[in-house]
């Protein structure tokens, strides 16, 4: 096999965000763009050579040309073996499994995740550590310095690897191993769920679902575990073909973006369950008849109820829940006598924790939950989990999360996103709330009082690292509480993220709508932020 060591200079803008380097696809195009991140890769991460690396996407546009460029990268980089999923699909918590499973020296995902994909939308990448979980942040500021100084990258001439026959396959010496990208996934869910149980409930025939893959790489295994392997009826899983633009559509299950799922749970014969998952699989919305689940109260919900599932059947050792996702978590956590920590947006801050066997379950409030199964969020492993719990209760899924509230009280909560705003406003908006911070304290509005103003920051409690500048948290004495933080995983402009939360410990008071509930707060933050002023922002352009 012929080697080429190609020349080249180094990108500037290749720190990577919450979760990898996320572009538009143009950008990844640039001429050796994509080449100096991967060789960044390689060059840091040195158990790789002579290792193996799992390799696979979510199979949005640009995903094929890229599999094929790091094929021959590995190869060149003296790498002994990649196993890629067939199609160059694998979704993000699969490969996670993946990397786990075959204890591998890591893995590189292709996925923007929720951000459209197409010709004209985005792409992204990111390493994943042995450990099977998004890179440290030590980790990417290494393969970020690494970008900086790039002046080379080594490439193999070999020709393209058939991507969709299973088996071996080579590069050069390197044995290329195209695996089904959904088997082992779904051997480890068994392990996890009683599936007998969730059988039993879909033939009795009284009880109805639909998931939406929305037309990205849950499709597949949606389709295996759901109809073939639970017996949920065919058509249960809808836009189950992994699209490269993804139908045209925002592959983010929310209200805004998931309507058509949304619109089967309510109207005429609303169905007794629903759910969708992202992009690359890792994100999950669960939704019962007429009834939305926030998601930090399916988190809570799920730390309150592993116990009763067959992989969790030993209880849990902690919870861990991301900075702005509500508190509905601690709750349980008090109640449970065990640990709940508070970490930054992103799912690589859970990976030490879950490693130390602090914690058994994690989330956050952007849709993502997940358990030490994997180091990844993983939504279909949310969507079995309510599954098995509703087989074991059988109760609604409104039944299950009002008696949560009953029993340990509501956290209201909602999150407004500006997205697309101006990066200099965005920057002089929270500069402004940097600068308000020591004057906030005391401060009323009505019944609301400020009780404390912060940046936040995290000390990692097993390796002891410090995560500065996570986001600014305004907390009142009645234990609401506001979070105004940046966004780190968009391609275009700034995008400011709201989380207003509100807790109701009083029964008689917990079936509230969420807005009105928490209008008080929106027109708080509105004056402490001065978002209308500083953005020209009436409204957010998304609420969930
Ligand atoms: C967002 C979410 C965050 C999540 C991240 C990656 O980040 O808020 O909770 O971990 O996306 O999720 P940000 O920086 O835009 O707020 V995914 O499914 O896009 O990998
Ligand atoms: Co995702």
């Amino acid at each position: 096999m012929k080697t080429k060591t190609v020349p080249t200079q180094p990108f500037t803008d290749q720190r990577p965000g919450t979760s990898g380097l996320r572009k538009k696809v143009s950008h990844f195009q640039q001429e050796h763009y994509l080449e100096n991140f991967v060789q960044a890769i390689f060059d840091t991460q040195s158990d790789l050579g002579g290792g193996t690396l799992v390799l696979g996407g979510d199979g949005r546009y640009h995903n094929r040309t890229a599999i094929q460029v790091i094929l021959k990268m590995a190869a060149a980089n003296c790498l002994s073996e990649v196993i890629v999923g067939q199609g160059g699909l694998l979704s993000t918590p699969a490969a996670s499994c993946v990397i786990r499973k075959y204890k591998t020296q890591g893995g590189i995902i292709l996925s923007a995740s929720h951000n459209p994909g197409g010709p004209d939308a985005d792409f992204g990448i990111k390493f994943n550590a042995p450990n099977g979980g998004p890179a440290p942040e030590g980790m990417t500021e290494a393969i970020y310095k690494r970008t900086l100084e790039m002046q080379q990258y080594q490439i193999s001439e070999a020709p393209n690897v058939d991507l969709e026959s299973i088996g071996n396959h080579s590069v050069g010496d390197m044995l290329v191993r195209v695996i089904d990208p959904v088997d082992d996934y779904a051997e480890l869910m068994q392990e996890l769920f009683d599936f007998d149980a969730i059988h039993s409930m879909f033939n009795a025939g009284t009880f109805r679902m639909h998931f939406d893959a929305m037309h990205a790489i849950t499709g597949p295994y949606a389709s295996r575990i759901l109809e073939q392997m639970l017996g949920a009826p065919q058509g249960t899983v809808i836009n189950g073909t992994p699209l490269e633009d993804f139908g045209g559509g925002h592959p983010d299950p929310n209200l805004a973006h998931a309507h058509e799922i949304v619109e089967l749970t309510t109207g005429f014969e609303p169905v007794d369950f629903a759910a969708a998952s992202d992009g690359d699989g890792d994100r999950n919305m669960v939704l019962g008849k007429n009834f939305y689940v926030n998601p930090s109260d399916s988190l809570a919900i799920m730390a309150a109820n592993a116990h009763h599932l067959p992989g969790y059947r030993m209880g849990i050792a902690g919870i861990a829940r991301s900075m702005p996702t509500s508190q509905a978590a601690d709750r349980v956590a008090e109640a449970m006598g065990i640990e709940c920590y508070e970490t930054p947006t992103g799912w690589k801050f859970f990976g030490n924790l879950l490693d130390a066997g602090k914690i058994t379950i994690c989330g956050e409030e952007s849709f993502g939950t997940g358990s030490d199964h994997v180091r990844e969020k993983d939504g279909l492993w949310a969507v079995l989990f309510w599954l098995n719990l509703l087989a074991f209760k059988r109760q609604s899924v409104r039944k299950i999360v009002e008696g949560h509230w009953r029993r340990f009280g509501r956290n209201y909560y909602t999150r407004y996103d500006y997205e697309g705003i101006d990066t200099n406003d965005a920057n002089g908006l929270m500069e402004h709330l940097q600068n308000s911070l020591a004057s906030l304290p005391g401060t009323e509005f009505g019944q609301f009082v400020i009780q404390y103003a912060d940046n936040f920051s995290y000390t990692d409690p097993v390796d002891g690292s410090l995560s500065q500048n996570q986001g600014i948290r305004i907390g009142f004495s009645n234990g609401s509480r506001m979070v105004f933080r940046l966004s780190g995983t968009g391609t275009e402009g700034a995008t400011l993220r709201l989380y207003l939360e509100l807790f109701e410990p009083d029964p008689a008071k917990q079936l509230q709508q969420t807005s009105d509930v928490i209008a008080p707060l929106v027109a708080i933050a509105q004056e402490v932020a001065e978002i209308r002023q500083r953005t020209g922002r009436d409204k957010p352009s998304v609420i969930t």
